[in-house]
């Protein structure tokens, strides 16, 4: 197989393709590579196979749906399935959160949420909020807007100068008052505070929006102290400044309930998903708003459009298709609950990890789990891809970001398979040594 003309995204091409790692097929917790070895998925394919590879139910709707309607416009159209599927995910969304617009990937849904900040305020006449404010190693997807709230240095530097009137509240990864807890950490809830001293130096009435992930993913599983997410809460509360959560990671069971925000107990203004809506399988996003701010759109005459933006393929067939089916299985398995009562055995399984070498942090909640390493001097990134490398070799597919490696299973793994994804690790990161 010739792999020259794809160039992949996100991927050290070079290395691949003197040494390919390819998947052929996958069921429930594996997948299997072109020559049949078996790889247990320890990062749900990327963050996004919550109910494990190829459900029956996913496989099935995706299959009626494209022989029975391919496409429909989503602009002045519909279709059915987007309106069930509308109605079934706002009933999973925190209380107030009922109206929800179709995307086709995360980074789609951070481009649309940050308008539809900007945009609610000026139909509310309050047009000169015009800021958005991000936070250090926060990760929001790849497009303009998304890098330029985003957080990581890599993703950001090449691209000029971004989106203008943009700043960023502190990260709060903090080694050291907080390495090995295990689950939330108790310091940092100041941290939150930050956004009151961008307040001060913008005035807020500039400000339109602050985005957060409730626990960053991409950039190393980063959580939030205990009481940092109702801090923000509040400062936003008291200035106007509409929250927004991106849960395209967290989303849909990963932290033990539907979404993050019921998890810590804080309502965003807006939400972002993506991955686990359709389990992976089609892709798709989507942007959940509060009441109040569609309705603040609702006012000119009937007959005009009311937010202009949307895609080809918001709300796709396909992907509604699969999305329905997608929520039946985590329905009728209780999945999007089940990192909650998973959530103390795998804690114990990852911070066993402790003692190994070079490790200098280990954090989890729910089933995610970042496990950080030192760096080996000179040569960033390089001890983690390294562990990367083995564990597939070894039969599992872990994650990396930098020095830290990811772990986020299907929500559907079992102990031993937890117990599996662990001892490989604790091989590798010994022979990394
Ligand atoms: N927001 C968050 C919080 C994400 O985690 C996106 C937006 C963008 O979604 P799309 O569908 O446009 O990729 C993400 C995606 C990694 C990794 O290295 C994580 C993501 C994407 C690619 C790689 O862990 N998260
Ligand atoms: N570029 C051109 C020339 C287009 O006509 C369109 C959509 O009509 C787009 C980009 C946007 O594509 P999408 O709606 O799939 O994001």
């Amino acid at each position: 197989m010739k792999l020259d003309a794809f160039w992949m995204p996100f991927t050290a091409n070079r290395q691949f393709k003197k040494a390919p790692r390819l998947l052929a097929r996958a069921s429930g917790m594996h997948y299997w590579t072109p020559e049949g070895r078996k790889i247990l998925d320890g990062v749900a394919g990327l963050w996004c196979v919550n109910a494990g590879h190829t459900r029956p139910k996913i496989v099935q709707a995706i299959q009626e749906q494209t022989a029975e309607m391919d496409y429909a416009p989503p602009f002045q159209m519909g279709h059915p399935k987007a309106f069930e599927l509308a109605e079934q995910a706002v009933q999973l969304a925190p209380a107030g959160m009922t109206k929800l617009f179709f995307t086709n990937s995360g980074s789609e849904a951070v481009e649309t949420a940050l308008k539809m900040a900007l945009a609610y305020h000026r139909v509310r006449g309050e047009g000169h909020r015009t800021r958005l404010i991000g936070r250090e190693r926060g990760y929001h997807g790849v497009n303009f807007g998304g890098i330029s709230v985003g957080g990581m240095v890599a993703n950001r530097k090449m691209f000029g100068s971004l989106l203008a009137g943009v700043d960023h509240i502190r990260h709060t990864h903090d080694l050291a008052r907080n390495a090995f807890t295990v689950g939330q950490p108790e310091h940092g809830a100041e941290l939150a505070d930050d956004l009151e001293r961008l307040c001060a130096l913008h005035d807020p009435s500039t400000i339109a929006a602050v985005i957060v992930e409730p626990i960053a993913g991409s950039a190393g599983v980063f959580l939030p102290p205990k009481g940092y997410l109702q801090r923000l809460r509040e400062i936003c509360d008291k200035h106007g400044i509409l929250l927004i959560f991106d849960e395209v990671i967290t989303g849909f069971g990963r932290t033990g309930s539907p979404f993050a925000a019921q998890t810590f107990g804080v309502t965003p203004d807006l939400m972002t998903v993506a991955k686990g809506i359709t389990n992976g399988a089609v892709p798709m996003g989507g942007v959940f708003a509060k009441q109040a701010i569609h309705d603040a759109f609702m006012n000119g005459p009937e007959h005009l459009i009311e937010f202009f933006h949307g895609y080809t393929y918001s709300a796709h067939p396909l992907a509604c298709a699969a999305a329905l089916g997608t929520l039946a299985t985590y329905a009728e398995e209780g999945l999007l609950t089940r990192a909650a009562k998973l959530q103390g055995y795998f804690a114990e399984a990852v911070h066993s990890l402790k003692d190994q070498p070079h490790v200098i942090d280990i954090r989890n909640f729910g089933l995610v789990a970042g496990i950080e390493l030192q760096p080996i001097a000179g040569e960033p990134a390089k001890r983690a891809f390294s562990i990367f490398l083995d564990c597939f070799e070894k039969g599992v597919l872990v994650r990396t970001t930098g020095d830290i490696v990811a772990l986020s299973p299907p929500l559907i793994v079992e102990r031993e398979q937890i117990d599996q994804m662990v001892d490989t690790l604790r091989g590798a990161i010994q022979r990394a040594a």
